[in-house]
């Protein structure tokens, strides 16, 4: 047999904590096994495991996560085209293995095949609002493995801070950063990172936001950004704005950070942001109102347009010098913006209206991700992952749209926020879990799985999983218990 060391990773996973860990009572209450008659003992059962394809490589847009998991009396087998359907089907089979009163160990017979309803089943994690350790990422990325995640958004940099590495600008780092000591993510910290989550079968795609929330970029490199004027357009107001569209310095820098990005996230697609980018301090710039006139560009969208031009022109280019070339994804304002992008381009949807964008997106033909509908960084009173379960990202898109001709397959899937405000290491985990799992089911599942009482005692299940697996967790369903507590 070929070695494959995510598959090896994975079963020492597996074997030292998730299996040893294991004190876990299914709830009686949930039938959604009873169809399955006899039970197992593990101790003396084996589980076996067949990847058609070599493994190697990093998890991709297109990775097939399919697999098919046999469970009875003689032992169960597992069986899955690439290494990334493995990793889902052996975290499905630890989940079918639960504790009995008596305090044995029993799995039911079953035969499941099974494959994620999306591509893209994301987390935006916010390391900009505050800094997040290596230790809470990594958190992250474990649980998100639990609960078949498969792409990390990293939104690396934003107006409060800049805490990525750069070899090329060192300033922007060390005066972006919160403490250039202590809360920076060096090249290797991203390349530890990038690692961790292969080896669950997750993608990382950094998100380097332009040109608006950018503040942190300028602190050391303050040529970057735009002086904003007085409305009589001659006064300077001492504030700055957004990076400046009209200096070729700025295309230069952005030049050479994607690059340095590119050097050490590998994964093919990255985010370029152009969320709320506020308008005004251009419109009162003289020198862009200037160079506007030499471009011919007749509104601040058309400058907004050719900064974007521009810079999916540069990463394009930096791009081509790896195998996978480059893909970007940007926040719905760019095609609000009427901003012409490439037709491969993926439109990240974040705003909950808009036949706009929608007929934009159906027009051009563009792919979108969903995640206007999963910001789990509101909280409220009582069962809020209800609306996180019923979102249904494909009906709230094409609800805009009825008359339009959409291919579905243009949805690629969604992601889940936590923008970072108004959270940080110390409650992280319990701000995302286990109302993520309410998500996540949501974008694995086919889409007639969206009755939330049927849900409800599932969440609670794999709250009380995640819970004995070591997981810190919130509270999901109001008052209770976990069985595995009781004396
Ligand atoms: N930060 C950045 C944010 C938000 C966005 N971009 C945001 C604001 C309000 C809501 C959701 C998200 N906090 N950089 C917009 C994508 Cl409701």
């Amino acid at each position: 047999m070929a070695s494959c060391d995510i598959l090896e990773d994975a079963i020492t996973r597996y074997e030292s904590s998730i299996f040893k860990t294991m004190s876990f009572v299914r709830n009686p209450a949930d039938t959604s096994c009873s169809h399955s008659n006899g039970t197992l003992n593990p101790q003396v059962y084996s589980l076996n495991i067949s990847v058609v394809k070599v493994c190697e490589g990093f998890p991709s847009l297109h990775m097939d996560e399919s697999y098919e998991l046999q469970v009875n009396e003689k032992g169960a087998s597992l069986i899955a085209m690439e290494i990334w359907g493995a990793l889902r089907g052996i975290e499905t089979f630890s989940q079918l293995i639960y504790r009995t009163s008596e305090s044995t160990y029993q799995l039911n017979k079953t035969t499941i095949r099974d494959h994620p309803r999306f591509l893209h089943r994301g987390i935006l994690v916010d390391t900009a609002r505050h800094f997040l350790s290596l230790d809470t990422i990594k958190t992250t990325l474990e649980t998100m493995a639990q609960n078949k995640f498969n792409v990390l958004h990293w939104h690396m940099t934003d107006d409060q801070s800049f805490p990525f590495q750069l070899k090329s600008f060192p300033n922007i780092t060390s005066k972006g950063s919160f403490d250039p000591d202590s809360m920076v993510y060096t090249h290797d910290d991203v390349t530890e990172i990038v690692k961790f989550a292969r080896m669950r079968g997750i993608r990382i795609i950094p998100e380097f936001d332009t040109p608006g929330h950018t503040f942190a970029w300028g602190v050391g490199k303050l040529e970057l950004l735009t002086p904003c004027y007085k409305f009589n357009q001659k006064d300077l107001d001492g504030m700055y704005g957004p990076l400046h569209p009209a200096l070729n310095s700025t295309y230069d820098t952005l030049q050479k950070i994607f690059q340095e990005v590119l050097d050490v996230f590998p994964d093919k697609y990255v985010h370029l942001g152009g969320d709320e980018v506020p308008f005004d301090c251009w419109r009162t710039n003289p020198y862009i109102a200037e160079f506007m006139k030499q471009k011919n560009l007749r509104d601040i969208r058309e400058m907004l347009q050719y900064y974007e031009q521009r810079l999916v022109n540069i990463v394009t280019s930096v791009g081509k010098t790896r195998s996978t070339g480059v893909g970007t994804i940007v926040w719905q304002e760019v095609v609000d913006n009427n901003v012409k992008v490439p037709s491969d381009t993926i439109v990240e949807v974040w705003k909950s209206g808009g036949h706009e964008v929608f007929n934009y997106i159906t027009h051009r033909n563009l792919s979108v991700i969903y995640a206007a509908c999963w910001y789990l960084d509101h909280i409220k009173y009582g069962l809020d992952w209800h609306n996180f379960y019923k979102c249904d990202a494909l009906y709230q898109l094409e609800r805009y749209g009825r008359d339009k001709k959409w291919d579905s397959n243009k949805l690629l899937g969604g992601e889940v926020c936590l923008w970072a405000e108004y959270v940080d290491d110390n409650e992280y985990n319990q701000r995302l879990w286990p109302r993520a799992s309410a998500a996540a089911e949501r974008l694995w599942s086919h889409h007639s799985i969206n009755d939330v009482h049927r849900a409800a005692p599932r969440i609670e299940e794999h709250r009380c999983r995640m819970i004995s697996r070591g997981l810190p967790m919130g509270v999901i369903n109001g008052p209770g218990y976990c069985k595995q507590f009781k004396a």
